[in-house]
């Protein structure tokens, strides 16, 4: 799609443009200054009073642009909540307390992927996942001790569950209940937003209108029993994270935030119930002043746009308050030091924006999961920022500057656009089953990627002011998934064989009874059966009985990558070198080279796979891109009937070492051995010498450019 750009330079002063025009000195006009952004804004080199339309209002004031309180950070600066979760529910227990004795001022709960996609620990499908990406947790024992010693009627505690949302809250409820906390009094936050898994991180169970109908049946509940809990955290967050520019992620949220209004209107709430207690999460990248406009063009739009379609009583129910992460996606394996001052960075713009809670990422995030010593320099980082800095001093300093202020403004009308374009196909249920929101951010990120390759995008240490790979690594944090799942099974089993069966069974038949006729309250349901001690798998089954597992479609964007990278790139050489080597193996081997681009486990991060199937398609290749959430049998049986040259093996999630190994047996077993194994992603330095002795031909780390990359693979084929 073409994007179009107004033409600002009569907005620019003449007598400045004179002025520049002779800076200049004859090496074009001011017009080269326009940067025209991916969010289709032109950022101009000057701004003045001429930009700002009105003068905004008050903070604590509709349209609250300024800030949700009137004094905002002066009172109360932004909750320090760094995501942590690893390994077993005693280590990170401890973590908690040692991060709270530290200064870390709420918690924010990391989930390992089988809990996250409904299974407990000893399913077959998820040996590999246990433990990797989050903590394990299958039962309300193990809640219990994930907060032994921390009193969770005081301590906010965040979740990020979405899948399996109704068993885990369900499950902090009782481990809350059992210790004795007043509910009413429990605050925190479950992410809850389902809506967004189906765009980008696809860490769903069920099909979009069931998972709807358990998100209202949360809110119904938590609005009746625990009015201090947020019921969402309505994240733009992943949509950045999977390559949406700022407006597409602006848009999509906004537009999910009054998908689950309507949602719970359905379900018989009203706005004011719900509202005041939903919440936002945004990712903060490296384009400054665009963050800090995106979280004020955040509360104005909300504001403007509830208001509008849902007439509240309450003002609160117009506030838009929200969390925010540093992009971890903006840090780099090469010179991974680098990525302290990108988080210091993107912090800054994230607490100017005025964020109510903040994660920093540690700087070593892009090769493994967090070391203690990483993850004190990124808490250290915001304690930093509020205590030595006097930022917290002034609300919304960056009110009133021209660029500011026009920033927001023209954010809005983009966002507005995207908004506008959901509701026209019926709201954001409807957008996400047509599939546009995933393939426009599909193709945001391939346009990103072409623009980094081509050089047009600098990533210091990546594709500018590189230094040599001389091995240095830093050190990172290992998880020994065999230890973690060993004792998950072991409690599973102590917990199967102890409780009242009958009971468990009562409660799970009254979950899927609720699920086919609708009534009663699934939360209600799942807090009886929790109670029960059944699991997070079972509970997860009592629903799935009725409406099944979602399967995602694999479609890919084609062409965008090929066009943004030549828009940007003047020596087109490198491209086109390769496509004339896919061409030759074309003529010698009567078809061109196929690639089968698959994900095993559950990690269901896809942004690297789609980018790179659009980039080899683009480049000439033959791509092929499995379903999600695979085995190593299965990728290997389609690996053998779709007659592939190479399987290119995406993981996010740490679980190649124990994957990647059973693929290349699974391919010997099926006699496929001559298929090219080679694997990309988030892989620390020291585990590549295991899977090229495992047999893997090629690994690729974060960075790395496609054309290079399709060379290589060319090379060895
Ligand atoms: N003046 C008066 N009251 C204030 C002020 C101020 N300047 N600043 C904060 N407060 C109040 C808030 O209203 C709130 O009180 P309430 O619960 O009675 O409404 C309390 O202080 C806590 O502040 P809040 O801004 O809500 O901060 P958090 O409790 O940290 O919640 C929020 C932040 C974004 C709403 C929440 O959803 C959250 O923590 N999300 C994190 C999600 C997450 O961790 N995701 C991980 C990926």
């Amino acid at each position: 799609m073409l994007r179009k750009f107004r033409p600002l330079c009569i907005d620019l002063p003449p007598k400045w443009v004179e002025m520049a025009n002779k800076e200049l000195k004859g090496k074009g006009t001011v017009d080269k200054l326009l940067w025209n952004t991916p969010e289709g804004i032109t950022v101009k080199p000057i701004y003045t009073a001429e930009d700002i339309k009105e003068h905004r209002s008050l903070p604590g004031v509709f349209p609250y642009t300024r800030g949700p309180h009137a004094s905002m950070y002066t009172i109360r600066p932004w909750t320090i909540r760094q995501y942590a979760g690893f390994s077993t529910v005693e280590e990170s227990n401890a973590f908690y307390k040692k991060a709270i004795a530290a200064g870390q001022q709420g918690l924010s709960v990391a989930f390992d992927l089988p809990t996250h996609r409904g299974y407990d620990s000893d399913h077959p499908r998820v040996e590999g996942d246990v433990g990797m990406a989050g903590v394990a947790v299958d039962s309300v024992e193990d809640m219990k001790l994930l907060f032994d010693g921390i009193p969770l009627e005081k301590m906010s505690v965040s979740m990020t569950m979405n899948g399996a949302a109704l068993p885990i809250l369900a499950m902090y409820i009782v481990a809350g209940e059992e210790q004795g906390a007043d509910k009413a009094k429990m605050s925190g936050t479950i992410q809850n937003d389902i809506l967004k898994e189906f765009m980008v991180r696809n860490t769903y169970i069920y099909p979009a209108e069931i998972s709807i109908t358990i998100i209202a049946h949360i809110m119904g509940y938590l609005a009746k029993n625990m009015p201090k809990y947020n019921s969402i955290s309505i994240s733009g967050y992943h949509l950045q994270e999977a390559g949406a520019h700022a407006a597409l992620e602006l848009g999509f949220t906004i537009a999910d935030g009054l998908e689950y209004i309507n949602a719970a209107l359905k379900a018989g709430l009203t706005v004011d119930e719900i509202a005041p207690r939903l919440s936002f999460f945004f990712g903060i990248g490296m384009n400054f002043y665009m963050e800090v406009a995106k979280l004020r063009a955040a509360r104005q739009l909300w504001a403007t746009k509830v208001k509008e379609l849902f007439q509240p009583k309450s003002a609160k129910s117009l506030l838009l308050r929200t969390h925010c992460q540093t992009s971890g996606w903006s840090l780099t394996e090469q010179d991974p030091y680098n990525n302290i001052i990108r988080t210091t960075v993107e912090a800054m713009a994230a607490v100017m924006g005025g964020t109510q809670s903040l994660h920093t990422n540690s700087f070593d995030e892009a090769i493994a999961l967090p070391t203690p010593f990483s993850s004190r320099i990124a808490r250290n980082t915001q304690l930093i920022i509020q205590e030595e800095t006097g930022i917290t001093k002034v609300v919304d300093p960056w009110a009133g500057s021209y660029a500011m202020e026009k920033l927001t403004d023209d954010l809005i009308v983009e966002a507005t656009k995207v908004i506008d374009e959901v509701q026209l196909l019926g709201g954001m249920t409807k957008a996400i089953n047509s599939g546009m929101p995933k393939l426009r951010i599909e193709e945001s990120a391939a346009r990103k990627q072409a623009r980094i390759d081509s050089g047009a995008d600098v990533i210091v240490g990546v594709n500018k002011y590189t230094i040599p790979q001389d091995g240095e690594s830093v050190e990172v944090l290992s998880i020994d998934n065999t230890i973690v799942r060993k004792k998950q099974v072991e409690r599973l089993s102590k917990i199967r064989a102890t409780r009242d069966s009958a009971a468990v069974e009562k409660a799970l038949d009254a979950i899927t009874e609720c699920a086919r006729n609708g009534e009663g309250n699934l939360l209600d349901l799942a807090v009886i059966a929790a109670r029960a001690r059944a699991t997070v798998g079972e509970i997860s089954l009592a629903i799935e009985k009725v409406h099944g597992r979602y399967v995602a479609g694999t479609n890919v964007v084609s062409g965008v990558y090929l066009s943004e990278y030549e828009n940007n790139i003047k020596d087109k050489g490198g491209i086109e070198s390769i496509r004339k080597k896919v061409e030759a193996f074309e003529a010698k081997h009567g078809r061109r080279p196929r690639i089968l681009v698959c994900k095993m486990g559950q990690d269901g991060h896809d942004r690297g796979a789609k980018v790179v199937s659009t980039g080899f398609a683009d480049m000439g290749f033959d791509v092929d891109v499995g379903p999600l959430f695979q085995t190593p049998a299965e990728v290997a049986r389609h690996a053998v009937e779709a007659d592939v040259h190479i399987v290119g093996v995406s993981t996010q999630a740490a679980g190649h070492k124990t994957r990647v190994p059973q693929l290349i047996n699974e391919l010997k077993s099926q006699n496929a051995s001559d298929i090219l194994v080679i694997v990309g992603g988030v892989i620390p330095q020291k585990d590549y010498d295991a899977l090229y002795e495992a047999g893997v031909s090629l690994v690729f780390g974060p960075g790395t450019r496609l054309p290079e990359a399709a060379e290589k693979v060319l090379n060895k084929l």
